[in-house]
């Protein structure tokens, strides 16, 4: 999956419009894919580097419109493994030390340590501290890592290695290597158990094949139930939703507990920002309770979540739990789910893109009726995935771009359930070799699950080859092939999707 935009750890909240993109180690605005596409501008001046980030010290625009409530803040308040940024916003992370020194694979900006991706070959872990917390022994937590490769280059994770208390581990290990091509992400799941009621130490040290390595700091946290103090535990702390299709939701409920003998104030519950931006605004909160929200000693008070799917892929991040508990003042729900695209016996249009080499990425466009190629309105391609075409506002005759292959083979594909009336032209593009050999292309439609045509393979040799495969007018399904020639044009601006 590529993204367009990255900002770096706190900066999703302060630095990721027009005029703060493109900072140290983050990928230009607009032309993240690709080797030829990152950006990565050297910073060597910190202070330069903290006006970029939206740090203390640069202009500070207005707080997300997403958080469900303002806070101010301060380290301490923060808790463990949590620094206060502008005086307004914890986010996971620590101070630098004296000397501006950070852990392994960061370094430091405006006081604070941020991933340094070229410190790993490209390599960064986001978030960079996991703070699990617990009540009795016995109890369990899982988070999510998640791996990107913000470099130019192909790289690879060849060892996942603990250091510290074993109390943390992988759930379901990946096969290693882990190989990434520029802007792949891969997400990987810490376990922790709590054997005492002693906080637990240790640390996700990420070893890539060049001899870099980036750190992800894990905590735990005894909560003290009981005590005079106003005390909140969120149970659980993760909610897997698993596969829903779009065109459908699931609900899940978390539950906030006022744990101690005098009363808790619940500030607010807001959307989780890490690396890769906020929250997803396809996770929600059902009717959410009017914060503050007052808890009795042994109070409950159930939220749900609903989770409501567009584009297939995989989702995840965390809503945060604001709150006078001093111990941990934030907690964290962690939500993950896979969208599915409906099945193909629903989707009446489906174009499978496919190739036969390692490596490569090739693009897929689909332009809806009167559309012109890398346009936001007319293109359906990696960087404008799900378009609304037809009726505004309705989904089904819009396209998803549904899995966009980066590193060779595809298949990627293009789903309309109903699609509104016109032509539709499919294009396939060869965006990057990465290294590769250069691919043969074939393209299939597919209607109601049947293949209706196929055509190819035509071979792609440079990058900015396209071959116009096929006209489709709907209704009625008639084809008009264009031929095999493969035309080179310049690549048209992106639209800022991913
Ligand atoms: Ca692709
Ligand atoms: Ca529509």
């Amino acid at each position: 999956m590529r993204r367009i935009g990255v900002c770096l750890a706190v900066l999703a909240l302060w630095a990721c419009d027009d005029q703060a993109g493109g900072g140290s180690a983050v990928v230009d605005q607009g032309r993240a894919r690709g080797s030829r596409d990152v950006g990565v501008r050297d910073a060597t001046r910190d202070d330069d580097a903290a006006a970029d980030f939206g740090l203390p010290g640069a202009d500070a625009a207005p707080p997300s419109p997403d958080m469900a409530v303002a806070m101010g803040c301060t380290d301490e308040a923060c808790g463990e493994g949590r620094v206060c940024v502008g005086g307004e916003r914890c986010v996971e992370g620590t101070r630098c030390g004296e000397g501006g020194d950070c852990p392994v694979g960061r370094r430091c900006v405006g006081e604070i340590c941020l991933a340094d991706p070229r410190a790993a070959g490209g390599l960064a872990a986001e978030p960079d501290v996991l703070a699990f917390t617990f009540a009795q022994v016995g109890d369990e937590a899982a988070r999510a890592v998640v791996l990107q490769n913000v470099g130019d280059a192909v790289l690879e994770v060849v060892e996942l290695e603990f250091l510290g208390s074993a109390t943390f581990a992988i759930s379901e290990a990946p096969p290693l290597p882990i190989r990434l091509v520029p802007a792949q992400q891969r997400e990987v799941i810490v376990r922790y158990r709590a054997d005492d009621l002693q906080p637990d130490q240790g640390v996700l040290r990420v070893h890539t094949g060049t001899g870099g390595s980036v750190d992800v700091r894990l905590l735990s946290d005894a909560k003290e139930t009981g005590q005079a103090a106003p005390c909140l535990r969120v149970q659980p702390a993760a909610l897997a939703f698993g596969a829903v299709a779009r065109g459908s939701d699931r609900v899940l409920p978390f539950e906030m507990v006022s744990c101690g003998t005098v009363p808790v104030t619940v500030q607010g519950i807001q959307r989780g920002v890490t690396f890769f931006g906020p929250l997803s605004a396809n996770f929600d909160l059902v009717a959410p309770p009017a914060f503050p929200l007052r808890l009795d000693p042994g109070a409950r008070q159930a939220i749900d979540v609903r989770y409501t799917p567009q584009r297939a892929g995989l989702e995840g991040g965390f809503w945060e739990v604001a709150s006078d508990d001093r111990q941990s003042p934030l907690q964290r729900v962690d939500v993950n789910a896979i969208a599915t695209p409906p099945p193909l016996e629903d989707v009446a249009l489906h174009i499978r893109v496919s190739w036969d080499t390692d490596l490569t990425d090739v693009d897929t466009h689909v332009l809806g009726p009167g559309g012109q190629a890398w346009t936001c309105a007319g293109d359906c391609y990696f960087s404008n995935p799900n378009p609304d075409w037809g009726q505004q506002g309705r989904f089904e005759d819009d396209p998803f771009l549904d899995l966009d292959d980066v590193d060779g083979f595809g298949p990627e594909n293009v789903n309309i359930a109903a699609p509104a009336n016109g032509t539709y032209r499919v294009i396939a593009q060869y965006w990057d070799s990465h290294g590769g050999n250069d691919p043969n292309v074939t393209v299939e439609i597919l209607s109601f699950n049947n293949v209706v045509a196929r055509y190819g393979p035509v071979r792609l040799r440079a990058s900015d080859d396209e071959w116009d495969v096929v006209d489709i007018d709907w209704p009625g399904l008639v084809l008009r092939p264009l031929g095999n020639q493969v035309v080179n044009r310049p690549r048209g601006p992106l639209c800022g999707g991913f």
